[in-house]
């Protein structure tokens, strides 16, 4: 088993992964009160479906319980160079770094089946793999395995890859050696937790989702609370601030899968010509993209508020146009965009 355990993680280098580790599907005991008080505290928000399937994100024993390994696979997606300086060109978009290019999920699926499919033709068993949509609890699973350790902006950061990598997981009837669990290395640091536009960390290593721009940019539908709009800024889909100051990005490896890095025309968007996308120009421009899933309306919401703080009275024209938008949550925008523009 020691020597299958090697050979897989070669593989996994091979199939594009940059760290590749294992643990047990019952080593993370920890969870279940963590996630209860999350939802105690209802941090989640709109997204229901955290607590819809919180008894297994809580356990990964139980979601498939004659499971004995799990594989836990990092895929590096870190950026050349700085990706909150376009936070300063306030008359374009910023997309957060993950978003820039293809849709990780298709990407690192297809890795995973590919590994998963070599692993049974080298030693049998049974598999299932996971990648984000799963009720998974990835970031555990991923420390318990040594891949990483949550961070106190409740990430993964890696000693070798800093913190810019997505997390994918097999799941397999197989008995494979486990790695040791990784420990925390924050240490005094708290610059994450000290960058954060909107004050989303009510405590180290607790994320309240309510407050954070990927959840209100990505997840939350309808209008987001006024007193959180200027916040945002120009970020108009995800959010990296806190990401992206972590000390440990110096370990990072730049993304080795050329579909991740990021478009040219996804550099600095003009605000101006992401407003006056319907949703036929809207699915085109992000065909393939995670972006499309938000769809055209919640899109242009987003570039609306990131217009009304803009100070660009060259916008004022193309907000005042969307006052007459179909969608009531587009037109609410519009307007709080306008009276930003008109009165700041
Ligand atoms: C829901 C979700 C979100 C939500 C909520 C995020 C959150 N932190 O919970 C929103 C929409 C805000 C979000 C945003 C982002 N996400 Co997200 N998200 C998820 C998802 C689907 C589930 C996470 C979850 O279960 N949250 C519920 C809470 C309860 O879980 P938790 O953070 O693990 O909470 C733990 C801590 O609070 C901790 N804890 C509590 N008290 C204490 C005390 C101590 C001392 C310690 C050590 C820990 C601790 O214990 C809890 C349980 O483990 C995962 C995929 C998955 N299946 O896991 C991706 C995932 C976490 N997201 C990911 C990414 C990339 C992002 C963004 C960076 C995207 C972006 N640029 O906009 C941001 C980062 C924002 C942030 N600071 O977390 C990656 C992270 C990869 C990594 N290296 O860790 C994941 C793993 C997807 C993937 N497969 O790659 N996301
Ligand atoms: S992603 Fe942005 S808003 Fe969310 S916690 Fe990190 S810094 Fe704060
Ligand atoms: S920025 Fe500092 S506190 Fe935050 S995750 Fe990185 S090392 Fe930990």
């Amino acid at each position: 088993m020691e020597t299958l355990a090697k050979k897989l993680k070669q593989q996994a280098f091979e199939e594009g992964f940059d760290a590749c580790m294992i643990c047990a599907p019952t080593d993370v005991p920890h969870v279940p009160p963590r996630l209860t008080e999350f939802l105690e505290h209802e941090r989640q928000g709109q997204m229901s479906w955290l607590a819809e399937r919180a008894h297994w994100r809580g356990n990964p024993a139980a979601l498939w319980p004659e499971a004995r390994s799990v594989i836990m696979l990092a895929v590096s997606y870190a950026p050349e160079g700085d990706p909150l300086v376009a936070l300063k060109h306030k008359d374009a978009g910023t997309v957060s770094v993950y978003a820039q290019n293809r849709d990780y999920h298709d990407l690192v699926k297809k890795g995973l089946k590919r590994l998963a499919r070599w692993l049974i033709a080298e030693a049998g068993g049974e598999v299932k793999v996971f990648v984000d949509t799963a009720p998974v609890a990835e970031k555990p699973l991923g420390q318990a395995s040594g891949l990483g350790w949550q961070g106190k902006h409740t990430n993964l950061v890696s000693r070798d890859l800093g913190n810019w990598f997505f997390i994918g997981s097999v799941f397999t009837t197989l008995d494979l050696p486990k790695n040791e669990a990784e420990v925390d290395h924050c240490g005094n640091c708290t610059r994450c937790l000290e960058v954060c536009p909107t004050d989303a960390f009510p405590q180290p290593y607790q994320l309240d989702a309510r407050r954070c721009i990927s959840y209100l940019t990505i997840e939350h539908s309808g209008p987001v609370d006024v007193a959180l709009r200027p916040a945002l800024g120009n970020r108009i889909y995800g959010c990296d601030d806190c990401l992206a100051v972590c000390p440990w990005n110096k370990f990072a490896v730049e993304a080795r899968e050329m579909r991740l890095k990021p478009r040219d025309d996804l550099q600095k968007p003009p605000l101006e010509k992401l407003a006056r996308l319907d949703d036929a120009a809207f699915r085109t421009l992000f065909s393939g993209s995670p972006v499309k899933r938000i769809g055209r309306n919640r899109f242009v919401r987003n570039v609306l508020y990131a217009i009304g703080n803009s100070e660009a009275p060259h916008l004022l024209e193309v907000a005042t146009e969307l006052l007459a938008d179909d969608d009531d949550t587009v037109r609410d925008a519009a307007l709080w965009a306008v009276e930003r523009l008109t009165t700041t």
